[in-house]
């Protein structure tokens, strides 16, 4: 690890370098030195994200991109440059490192504890949303490409359903049939995008709770981290899967079913956030948002499924059968988030009046 710490200009002596965090695709360190200083150094995903260098290149030019249009540092991730000035550090063992200013007295939840924070977390997405948009997202890179392609997540799911690599299709038949009854309704987006009803935004696309940093006492929002999933992609995903995982009742992997449905109220709090703080969404796009949450929940169910169908290789597993209890608890979402779509619609449709000096949505150039 000294060697890793040598090759960043960090500033004063390494007193200690501990884990930290709970992310679940990079190995993430505090670094702390004896002027006091504070920082994150990452080991990143290879498995995950072959293409380092894409990768890196992105997080460079948004990290830049942001980092000039907020007020204070704590607001924006900074990337620090290796004493060679590259974006990231590859070791003697092929291991990618990369390393980030700590952001001090923050906070980052694993759930949501009081609605007023979702709302934050509802403003840094936001935020993070409105500051893209004049971003050309047609220069990213795609990390993982397809990432939120519904349909292209189905056809990797039939595939598996085809090969049936593990024998587990006839012990999981009721799930496939649920998956596949709405498929055509999964592909909504994909085809709006597809027809330019939707424009391409540069979105993060990994838009849980826990890339977000509140102020520690506050709890006011600072920013959005893990920018790995920053590619083009459309405002309903990442509206759709901060719901899909925050206004949950339950976890992702609760085994009692009966306990998990969509918290309207704090579906409610999100989207006050969210448009307060997105002004440059179109009406068609502001009229998706509640799809897009049924369509980010439904496509995550397919995806669980798919692993638990391939044998656990993507998503790490605590136990056998980890990822189908997974999935289970994203159908019950999904199916609850679907049944509620009416009432969402005049949610989001209000919470997008309130504010009043909306201007002219500020549509991304075609690139
Ligand atoms: P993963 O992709 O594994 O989820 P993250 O980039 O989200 O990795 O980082 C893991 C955790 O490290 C975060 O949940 C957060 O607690 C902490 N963290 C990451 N970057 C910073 C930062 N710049 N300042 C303070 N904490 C951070
Ligand atoms: C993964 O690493 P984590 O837990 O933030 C996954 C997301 C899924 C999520 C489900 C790069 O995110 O797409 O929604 O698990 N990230 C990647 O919990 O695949
Ligand atoms: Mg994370």
């Amino acid at each position: 690890m000294k060697n890793v710490i040598d090759q960043f200009p960090f500033a004063g002596e390494t007193v200690f370098c501990e884990p930290y965090g709970s992310g679940h695709i990079n190995d993430t360190y505090r670094v702390v030195t004896d002027l006091g200083a504070q920082y994150i150094l990452q080991r990143i995903n290879t498995y995950v994200f072959p293409d380092v260098k894409g990768l890196m290149d992105n997080i460079a030019a948004v990290t830049a991109y942001l980092g000039a249009r907020v007020e204070t540092p704590r607001e924006a991730m900074t990337l620090i440059p290796t004493k060679r000035g590259e974006h990231y550090l590859t070791d003697e063992q092929g291991g990618c490192w990369r390393a980030y200013p700590f952001i001090e007295s923050s906070v980052c939840l694993q759930r949501v504890e009081q609605p007023a924070d979702f709302y934050e977390c509802g403003l840094a997405f936001g935020r993070f949303q409105d500051m893209m948009t004049d971003f050309p997202a047609g220069t990213l890179n795609e990390t993982i490409p397809d990432f939120h392609n519904t349909p292209s997540r189905y056809e990797k799911f039939k595939r598996a359903i085809a090969a049936d690599r593990m024998g587990r299709a006839g012990s999981v038949r009721e799930e496939i049939e649920f998956a596949l009854s709405l498929e055509e309704e999964a592909g909504r987006l994909q085809r709006m995008r597809r027809s330019d009803e939707l424009p391409t935004r540069v979105t993060h696309n990994d838009t849980k709770i826990n890339n977000v940093l509140l102020d520690r006492y506050s709890h006011k929002a600072l920013c959005v981290i893990d920018l790995d999933t920053v590619m083009p992609g459309l405002a309903a995903y990442d509206f759709g899967d901060s719901i899909r995982f925050g206004a949950a009742t339950a976890a992702e992997d609760e085994t009692d079913l009966s306990r998990m449905r969509l918290d309207v109220g704090l579906f409610e709090a999100f989207s006050r956030g969210f448009l307060q703080a997105c002004r440059s969404l179109t009406p068609q796009e502001i009229e998706t948002l509640p799809f897009g949450a049924f369509t980010m929940t439904l496509e995550c169910g397919v995806r669980f499924l798919t692993d638990d169908l391939e044998g656990d290789h993507y998503f790490k597993i605590k136990h056998e059968r980890h990822n189908l209890e997974r999935c289970r608890t994203q159908f019950t979402l999904a199916a609850d988030i679907r049944r509620h779509l009416p009432k969402l619609k005049q949610i989001v449709a209000c919470c997008a009046q309130r504010e009043p000096e909306r201007g002219e949505p500020r549509v991304p150039a075609r690139n």
